[in-house]
């Protein structure tokens, strides 16, 4: 496989952007080669500047579930580009999309649109303090809420791939304001909330974790969270970045049949340009500016593009709920592939890890068990035979709608064969 033109734009970025990335993830250090540089995508492939061709499984870390350049998705966009990229003002598109989450998840009722995951996670924690008159919050080892201060606290994604769980820069009273509990040990929270009750007011939880490979909940976790959150005057935020609209159409609360008290949507909900949301009960939700006195704003908040984008990406998936029960199965065969080979896999739908370990993973101990260097092994085998998956252990396997059965199969060969 060449790589050449990739290699030297990654030598030109780096004088210009820290390590050459936007991102970390995406520099390839934790599987030891050069990034690949990206022309374009469509449908199921990815193709790189050298000419590459790839069956994509990162799928922009999760909003491309159509596949690429999904065509009722771009001309909706493109007759959206004629009538101007932003106002700064409201539109009725807005309104229509915020319909459309608030039909899909009912825990939501009124909801704030915003333009990252980051910026969606950072005010609900807000909006939680403001509401409870509370400073702490609660969050899982493992479990990744974007790059704001108070939550990059054994954080999973990124840091757990570079093992800086606790970003430098992050004031001690932020960080003093987060703690942490371990994913699925329900005494690790009731200890929490013995020692802290009065001052939490928030458990934010992945419902499926997804930042350190993915992990699912066990039974009765998420109703165990929902009764001890009720219990002590706490809210409880799930934050369905990577599951909304993924699990199923209602993501995580419909999957699992829990209504949090706050819901935080990324990803698919803009169809793949930059857009995120979080809402929960009106009561709550009154506390924001300009009706309340918790402030958050943005000139990009809304913007008519990506609203366009997010609001025909739920219409296809509204209109054909035949796609999550196909993805869902391609994911199972790509999980048997793995199994087959030895190792140790989750899935939740259409999300999947496959653990270069020999124990269950459940938690941030046992994903730390994974073998790193027979992952970066295996990902460079995957490249070689065409096949783009995460250059991270701890990252998820996204498989879209886009993925023909040839797809599969080919996949499924290179899994055996790496
Ligand atoms: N934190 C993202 C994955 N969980 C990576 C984003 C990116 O590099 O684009």
């Amino acid at each position: 496989m060449k790589t050449q033109k990739s290699s030297a734009a990654f030598r030109e970025a780096q004088k210009y952007i820290p390590g050459g990335v936007n991102s970390p993830v995406r520099a390839f250090k934790a599987v030891g080669r050069d990034p690949l540089f990206i022309d374009r995508a469509l449908g199921s492939r990815i193709y790189d500047i050298d000419g590459n061709e790839f069956i994509d499984y990162v799928c922009s870390w999760g909003p491309c579930i159509l596949g690429h350049a999904s065509e009722p998705v771009i001309e909706a966009v493109k007759k959206a580009c004629e009538k101007g990229l932003s106002f700064g003002a409201p539109t009725e598109l807005e309104t229509e999309l915020a319909g459309m989450i608030t039909e899909a998840v009912p825990a939501i009722e009124q909801v704030r649109l915003v333009s990252s995951g980051t910026e969606a996670v950072m005010s609900a924690i807000r909006a939680a303090r403001g509401y409870t008159g509370r400073n702490k919050i609660v969050k899982f080892r493992g479990n990744y809420h974007g790059h704001s201060d108070g939550l990059l606290v054994k954080a999973g994604s990124g840091l757990m791939t570079e093992s800086v769980p606790d970003s430098a820069g992050v004031p001690e009273g932020y960080a003093a304001c987060t703690l942490t509990a371990e994913y699925n040990s329900r005494d690790s929270v009731e200890r929490l909330f013995e020692a802290e009750k009065e001052d939490i007011a928030a458990v934010i939880v992945e419902p499926v974790a997804a930042n350190m490979g993915v992990v699912l909940p066990e039974e009765g976790f998420l109703a165990f969270l929902r009764d001890i959150t009720e219990k002590n005057g706490a809210l409880l935020i799930f934050d369905e970045v990577i599951t909304g609209f993924r699990l199923c159409y209602g993501g995580a609360c419909d999957y699992f049949r829990i209504k949090p008290d706050m819901v935080t949507l990324g990803k698919i909900v803009g169809g793949g340009m930059p857009l995120a949301a979080y809402g929960g009960a009106r009561e709550i939700m009154e506390v924001l500016a300009p009706n309340g006195e918790v402030y958050q704003a943005g000139t990009l908040s809304g913007n008519p593009i990506a609203v366009t984008a997010g609001i025909q990406t739920l219409k296809e998936l509204k209109a054909h709920p035949e796609i999550y029960s196909r993805i869902d199965q391609n994911a199972e065969t790509l999980a048997g592939a793995f199994r087959k080979k030895g190792l140790q896999v989750n899935r939740a739908g259409s999300l999947l890890s496959a653990f270069f370990t020999d124990r269950p993973v459940r938690d941030y101990a046992s994903a730390l068990t994974c073998d790193t260097k027979k992952y970066a092994k295996y990902f460079s085998g995957m490249l070689e035979a065409g096949i783009y998956v995460a250059p991270s252990q701890f990252e998820a396997m996204f498989v879209s709608a886009a993925h023909t059965q040839e797809d599969i199969q080919r996949t499924v060969e290179a899994i055996a064969g790496n």
